[in-house]
């Protein structure tokens, strides 16, 4: 008897060993999922039974899967089909009622594809698609639906609007992982925004429009067309006819979804009566008439808690005015912000409705010289109901994007059961399944933004983080601990196998390509980390001709990752390449520091132990201006501009502190306002303690200084007696 349930036992082991072995879990991850014993091994030929009712796009990608069916003799059947349809009528009560369900089982002679609509049949196609290893399959029985009603990406940032061909990859990637929405509205597209949205678009661009229609539905995903009139639609008859007007062109394209953003604008737009009577007029006589439309979407002017002023109720009249079908976006309790219970409860008492979430990450249009590849996190997971979408704003870089993306598509299907490192991990498999390793490397160490305008920051190089903590500890006794010595030594080794193999892998070239300059800054990093532990090794071992070797090759790694910092993405807002900004460059420039220190006392020498960077600097007493980048371009140096509005505090300041003294010839400013030189004072000063006022001038926003002046630094002060609101549109300084 022992000996039978031992054996017993060992075979259920097996099978659970086995479960785990055949096919990894699903993203994103089902409702309910019973797993059976038996692994089936799929016959040559099949039968399949419903197909000529069923979605045919799932049945396209099905065939694509298992090949044509062989013939109505064999006896392997898959059932395909939707609710009513006869092909699925005997599992009808097994298919869930939620909008885009579905009921997936495998037995030995049999497969069942039954949605509860045509996205359900679809969706379970999707789900079979990962069950499958080669022909073999566990048997399985699924229910599944997504809990949040509309989910995708809303293609909302500034900066390089995605190409066409990244658009196509993109549509792809969310019909496979069940992400139904795709909103267009690239803030820099002309036609999308003012003043050209009253046009319709040139015949190249409608044609790409015209495609991307076309791929979306093959791939379940409603492509919604975005207006952003904002800015200067007048509140009058022609306008309102030229939006439609506009609308209807979008629709002769093939668009059946449409969206009107009202957000970053200032001026008449902004009053959110004329809003509500504009979008209830679209829905009435445009919307609701062609009848093939789905709900509108709208972005609010007041988009997240603390630009809300409730006194105002800007909210409460576009909650009670709007019609009830229109949806209103949210960012949540501020622009770049998390989703929480209190934060949904708050705005959705205010509009009468669950609100369609608007989550600006992984954009980075306000921090262009990073990637945003960490996980997903900051996504209360009890909230599903209290939203009616949830899309995600992400980089201008496509493919880095997907990874942020695939794990938005896991959190919004199934919020309850989303595992922030889990869902991040299957991310990076899911977008370079040859190479996860390298990626993973990759992504670990670039994830924060650096110090922003928003405050926002992310995780990064968690894992490594413990032992660099405890390395640089060891090494400011003057003690080398080994153990954390190899680990970094082997962390930064992998760090420069990963961005060669990431650079040159054929997987996804279009990856490849758009993290070039951070792949070379990433290896340039990992060099200088084995080289700065090389610099410490010598420096222990008292072996100086080594030491100054390392010292020499470290000096040249530092101008060379300048030079790449200098050269890539110089885009004017946050130009230059960053990677591993937060633990890791940290760590290798203080090491270096420390390990030059240590070496000048020990050995009398007079290293210079000064990290190379940029020769000049800003420098500034307004929180937001606190870490602004500063470029060199030939005779000019260039604070770089930032998008926000900024609150800019009685007495503050904004300056650039030279690397030495220099004849300044002048200064061209912008502050987004037209009379910024009247609270304005401009400074110059030899030493930084005794400072000489400057005449400026201005016209329209520009700023001007004519100067002929000796200084080393120079900084604009506010002298008004009174917090000023304005942008950093430029700000350069001309030797
Ligand atoms: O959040 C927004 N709308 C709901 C506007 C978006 C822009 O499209 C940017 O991509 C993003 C983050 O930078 N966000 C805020 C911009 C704030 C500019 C004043």
């Amino acid at each position: 008897m022992r000996i039978r349930i031992i054996c017993l036992c060992v075979c259920v082991l097996c099978v659970y060993s086995l479960r785990a072995q055949l096919s990894g879990p699903v993203y994103p991850v089902p409702q309910e999922m019973k797993w059976g014993l038996q692994v089936v091994e799929l016959p040559a030929g099949f039968q399949l039974t419903g197909e000529s009712s069923a979605n045919p796009f799932a049945v396209n990608q099905l065939k694509a899967l298992l090949g044509e069916e062989s013939g109505k003799t064999e006896k392997f059947t898959i059932y395909i089909g939707k609710r009513g349809d006869k092909a699925v009528r005997k599992y009808a009560h097994l298919i869930p009622q939620q909008p885009e369900g579905y009921y997936l089982s495998v037995a030995d002679d049999r497969i069942v594809l039954a949605g509860n609509d045509d996205r359900g049949t679809y969706y379970a196609v999707q789900t079979l698609r990962q069950l499958l290893q080669g022909k073999r399959i566990q048997e399985v029985e699924i229910r599944d639906y997504p809990v949040v009603r509309f989910r995708g990406v809303v293609e909302g940032f500034y900066g390089t609007p995605w190409s066409h061909e990244a658009r196509l990859r993109q549509l792809r990637f969310y019909g496979d992982n069940k992400l139904n929405t795709y909103i267009y509205g690239p803030k820099d597209d002309p036609f999308h925004s003012c003043p050209d949205w009253r046009k319709p678009y040139p015949a190249e661009e409608a044609d790409h429009i015209r495609e991307l229609v076309r791929v979306a539905r093959e791939n379940a995903v409603d492509f919604v067309w975005a207006i952003h009139p904002g800015q200067d639609i007048k509140w009058n008859e022609e306008d309102r006819s030229l939006l439609l007007a506009k609308f209807e062109s979008m629709y002769r394209l093939g668009v059946r979804a449409f969206a009107v953003f009202f957000d970053d604008i200032s001026g008449e737009g902004t009053h959110p009566e004329r809003q509500a009577d504009l979008l209830n007029y679209i829905d009435n006589y445009f919307v609701k008439v062609k009848g093939d439309v789905t709900p509108l979407i709208m972005c609010p002017t007041e988009y997240n808690k603390s630009w809300s002023n409730p006194a105002k109720g800007y909210l409460t009249t576009l909650g009670t005015k709007l019609n009830s079908g229109i949806q209103i976006m949210w960012t949540g309790d501020r622009v770049i912000s998390d989703i929480t219970e209190s934060g949904l409860a708050w705005v959705n008492e205010k509009i009468k409705r669950p609100a369609y979430v608007w989550w600006n990450f992984p954009v980075s249009d306000y921090v262009r010289d990073h990637l945003l590849m960490g996980a997903v996190y900051g996504l209360e997971l009890h909230i599903g109901k209290e939203m009616s979408g949830f899309v995600t704003n992400p980089m201008e870089h496509a493919e880095a994007s997907k990874i942020a993306i695939f794990s938005v598509a896991d959190y919004a299907w199934n919020p309850e059961h989303y595992h922030v490192q889990g869902s991040w991990k299957a991310a990076v498999k899911a977008v370079l399944p040859g190479e996860s390793e390298s990626l993973q490397v990759f992504v670990n160490h670039n994830s924060d933004l650096g110090p922003n305008g928003h405050g926002y920051r992310r995780e990064e190089s968690v894992e490594i983080y413990p032992v660099a903590d405890r390395f640089l500890k060891g090494c400011r006794q003057g003690k080398l601990s080994s153990e954390e010595y190899l680990l970094l030594a082997d962390e930064f080794t992998k760090i420069v196998e990963a961005a060669d193999v990431l650079a040159v892998n054929q997987e996804n070239r279009a990856l490849a390509e758009e993290l070039r300059p951070w792949l070379e800054q990433f290896k340039n990093m990992g060099l200088s980390g084995l080289e700065v532990l090389a610099m410490w090794k010598a420096a222990e071992a008292g072996d100086k001709d080594m030491f100054l070797r390392k010292y020499k090759h470290m000096r040249a790694l530092q101008q060379k990752g300048f030079a790449i910092d200098q050269t890539y993405n110089q885009n004017p807002y946050q130009p230059g390449v960053k990677t591993g900004s937060k633990v890791m460059q940290p760590l290798i420039d203080t090491l270096f520091v420390l390990a030059t220190e240590c070496y000048n006392r020990k050995c009398g020498a007079q290293l210079d132990s000064k990290i190379f960077t940029s020769p000049h600097q800003s420098y500034s007493t307004v929180e937001q201006f606190k870490t602004l980048p500063v470029r060199v371009k030939n005779n000019r140096i260039i604070v770089s501009p930032m998008l926000e509005v900024v609150k800019w505090g009685n007495g503050q300041y904004l300056g650039v502190e030279l690397d030495n003294v220099y004849t300044l010839k002048g200064l061209e400013a912008d502050f987004g306002v037209k009379e910024s030189a009247a609270w304005l004072q401009l400074e110059t000063s030899v030493d930084g303690k005794l400072w000489e006022t400057v005449g400026m001038s201005q016209h329209e926003n520009q700023v001007k200084a004519q100067l002929d002046v000796k200084a080393r630094f120079i900084r604009i002060v506010n002298k008004s007696g009174q917090e000023q609101q304005a942008y950093l549109r430029k700000f350069v300084v001309v030797l």
